[in-house]
């Protein structure tokens, strides 16, 4: 189904996602408004580590949304000298990364865009890709081969592995910000995927589109193809990384013929888990650059890697946030506390108690952190409750001024000393409430209703 033909259905977050259930820019706008409303309430009581990925997951879409959604970011990744720049220049037919036998060789980023630099530009900028590491692909003289490609901006990267603290960092960033990777490995470092083994797992389930690329297969005898290629297929799968297509390539002239059994070693990607997948029919086996560059055709065409890889990274924080939240809050009576208060008979200790008892009904069974907050809400003022239930006091029995001679003649008359009794005990239950409110619940309460509101919106999704 065609983008523009795709019937739009609103959902729940009050964006509009496709029938086939693939992300529009609605639907992504939606959920970095969810994101945010999320943040905005619950923020101040949510661990600083996840608060701070979360906050730059929302800045990273908010920003990408605003850029170029018709160009779609693919890196060419890995470790050292297993040929990105190669890999770089025989894609764009360039030769403009400087390939070399020093390692490393790539110290920073190189880009070439497919197609119309318009709007890709400032996706450089935003990148940080300096001017005069980009170039441009696709003229009149290639006529129409190059369409396909047409809206993708690829990048040659750093190495992730490298002895220079600088490239990782500054990989590390990009990866964060391009919506496709290309996972570059060779026959002699493929093993040291392991080492990776956390890191590409991270990278492949934060994006759908992610690809591992075997390269300098020309280097292997074509009868040990099989046995390599399956052996890294072997590792991807132990590492989880079971959807990720592989592809074997030679960023020389030489690309190896078909393996004895290749359709047991790569495979063919599930369609509804990766834009790339849409071509993964006919891609098995051993195959070159013309093969990866097949497979990356259809997410820069269809224009799907951008909004799938901004849904995969904000769908990953928001699992992560919804894991801090359970069942609604529970609803605790206001007298819980006053009662409290009254059995501590101004004793600091039982006050603090009551206040903790408290806490603990207002929190109960909700996830640890709700109820550490809940509990520091409670007990913050603890220490001015004393005088602040004595001044109560104290307000009380200034009204009860007559209520002394009252109660004398209540030893003689019973009604009346009961009477002005109960007004008493009224007034001070009131009192004391007043103080529960102010000093204990109010500050509950506001913890309470950041979790029920952040609770709500991540339902909503
Ligand atoms: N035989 C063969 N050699 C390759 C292939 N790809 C790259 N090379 C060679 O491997 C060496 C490293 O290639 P580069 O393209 O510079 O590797 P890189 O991954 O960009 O390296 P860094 O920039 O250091 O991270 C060079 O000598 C290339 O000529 C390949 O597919 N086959
Ligand atoms: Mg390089």
């Amino acid at each position: 189904m065609s983008r523009k033909t795709a019937r739009l259905t609103p959902d729940r977050a009050g964006g509009a996602q496709r029938a086939d259930g693939a992300p529009t820019p609605s639907s992504v706008h939606a959920k970095v408004d969810t994101l945010r409303a999320v943040l905005d309430v619950a923020g101040p009581y949510l661990p600083a580590d996840r608060l701070a990925i979360a906050r730059a997951a929302a800045a990273r879409a908010s920003a990408r949304l605003e850029l170029s959604l018709s160009h779609t970011t693919v890196a060419l990744a890995g470790t050292t000298g297993s040929g990105k720049s190669s890999m770089f220049n025989a894609f764009t037919s360039l030769d403009r990364s400087p390939v070399g036998v020093l390692r490393p060789t790539t110290a920073e980023a190189y880009a070439c865009v497919w197609g119309d630099r318009d709007g890709g530009e400032a996706l450089l900028d935003w990148l940080g890709v300096q001017p005069r590491r980009r170039f441009t692909r696709e003229s009149a003289l290639d006529g129409d081969d190059e369409v396909g490609l047409r809206g993708m901006v690829l990048l040659d990267l750093p190495d992730v592995d490298s002895i220079q603290p600088a490239h990782r960092a500054e990989v590390d960033r990009l990866l964060e910000l391009v919506d496709v990777v290309v996972w570059v490995t060779d026959p002699q470092k493929y093993s040291d995927l392991v080492v990776h083994d956390g890191y590409l797992r991270r990278l492949a389930t934060s994006r759908g589109g992610f690809v591992v690329a075997l390269n300098q297969t020309d280097r292997l005898l074509p009868a040990n193809l099989p046995q390599v290629a399956g052996d890294l297929r072997r590792l991807l799968d132990e590492g989880g990384l079971t959807d990720v297509p592989l592809v074997a390539t030679s960023a020389t002239d030489e690309v190896p013929g078909p393996p004895a059994r290749p359709r047991s070693t790569f495979r063919k990607p599930d369609p509804s888990k990766s834009p790339l997948a849409a071509t993964g029919a006919g891609i098995a086996g051993f195959a070159g650059i013309r093969q990866l560059r097949e497979m990356l055709e259809p997410s820069v065409v269809g224009r799907r890697a951008v909004l799938e890889r901004l849904d995969t990274d904000l769908v990953v924080v928001l699992e992560d946030l919804a894991e801090l939240f359970g069942g609604p809050a529970p609803m605790v009576s206001p007298s819980v506390l006053a009662d409290g208060f009254h059995r501590a008979k101004g004793s600091k200790d039982r006050l603090v108690e009551a206040a903790e008892q408290y806490a603990e009904h207002a929190a109960y069974g909700l996830p640890k952190v709700w109820f550490e907050a809940i509990s520091e809400a409670a007990t913050l003022r603890a220490a001015e409750l004393p005088a602040a239930l004595e001044r109560a006091s104290e307000r009380v029995n200034a009204f009860d001024k007559g209520g002394g001679w009252r109660r004398a003649v209540g030893a003689v008359v019973p009604g009346l000393g009961r009477k002005a009794q109960d007004e008493k005990d009224r007034r001070t239950k009131a009192e004391y409430a007043r103080v529960a409110e102010s000093y204990v619940m109010a500050p509950v309460r506001d913890v309470v209703t950041a979790y029920s509101a952040a609770r709500a919106a991540l339902m909503d999704l």
